[in-house]
């Protein structure tokens, strides 16, 4: 059975949805203090952090040629001194 689309003079005739793919990624980084050498309840010299990384795709279609980049070691280096 074909539907009638509202928006057509004719009938019946059917309604056309067109549907995007659309891939959302994103990234989600957390950090914990798995060893606190110092004991001083936060990250410092000497400690041991462990970094999680998720990815995840969210959107309608798979996503590909996704490539995922520290882009500088600076970036832990700062979190270590804060
Ligand atoms: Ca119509
Ligand atoms: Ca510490």
């Amino acid at each position: 059975m074909q539907t009638d689309d509202p928006n057509t003079d004719s009938s019946p005739d059917a309604t056309i949805t067109i549907v995007y793919a659309h891939p959302l990624i994103t990234a989600t980084k957390t950090d914990s203090l798995v060893i606190d050498a110092d004991s001083n309840s936060y990250p410092s010299p000497g400690d041991t952090l462990q970094y999680s990384i998720v990815i995840a795709n969210t959107g309608n279609s798979p996503a590909t040629a996704v490539y995922f980049m520290i882009l500088s070691q600076m970036e832990i280096l700062f979190c270590l001194t804060m």
